[in-house]
């Protein structure tokens, strides 16, 4: 595997699912404040950062009123129910494929990263039994420009100490594609071919995927 040197993995959606715990959290939220919005429209919300999410939701809802300092406790009111949910997570929640396909690559001399915009990575990890599975972990906590940014994608081939062009990124978010191609890497789509258009390929999940299709990315 010559051209192909760190595989670097986004969280929610490519190794676990998330998605669920916080479309409740958020919709408890709106709820609160006295709308609702849809599963499909949570759909909108995937990669997005915890801030940016509460900004777009607010507009779905036409809320208008809220000042920074209301944004901070209503993202914070959230968290604290999402937060709740994901610590009762257990290693049985790991997508099909993830873990065995992460362990292929570290048996194959290829390094591997995390890079997710959740502030929540380190506690997700833990409860999933993977820390031990990566060299290094990037996640919301130590970015300062959120998805199609590269940086998250940039610091993770710089703790690994491989150059750009010998990484790949597992992405689920079209965003998260346009940051693997902006940072220079190559992306493999998790999802739908329709919408990860710009991927160099697209597979349903990690149990799809395999050393040899890496090699002819
Ligand atoms: P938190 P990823 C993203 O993770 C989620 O897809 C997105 O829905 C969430 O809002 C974001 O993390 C921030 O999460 O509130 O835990 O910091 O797909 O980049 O691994
Ligand atoms: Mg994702």
């Amino acid at each position: 595997m010559k051209n192909i040197q760190a595989c670097i993995f986004d969280l929610d959606g490519v190794i676990v699912d998330t998605a669920v715990y916080h479309y409740k959290a958020w919709k408890r939220l709106a709820n609160d404040i006295g709308f609702d919005f849809t599963e499909h429209q949570n759909e909108q919300l995937k990669g997005v950062s915890r801030i940016a999410s509460l900004n777009l939701i607010l507009g779905w809802g036409n809320v208008t009123d809220k000042t920074e300092a209301d944004k901070l406790e209503l993202a914070t009111r959230k968290n604290e129910w999402y937060t709740e949910m994901i610590s009762k997570m257990t290693p049985a929640e790991i997508l099909p494929g993830a873990r065995e396909f992460v362990q292929s690559c570290r048996d194959a001399g290829i390094k591997t990263a995390i890079g997710s915009a959740s502030k929540n990575t380190p506690t997700i990890l833990a409860k999933l039994e993977l820390l031990s599975f990566f060299d290094a972990v990037i996640d919301g906590n130590s970015v300062t420009n959120p998805k199609p940014d590269p940086e998250v994608f940039l610091k993770g081939a710089e703790a690994l100490h491989v150059a750009p062009s010998a990484c790949v990124v597992f992405e689920d978010a079209i965003a998260g594609v346009e940051a693997a191609i902006n940072g220079g890497m190559k992306a493999v789509g998790i999802g739908s071919p329709e919408l990860l258009k710009e991927a160099n390929i697209v597979v349903s999940g990690l149990d799809k995927m395999t050393l040899e299709m890496l090699e002819e990315l």
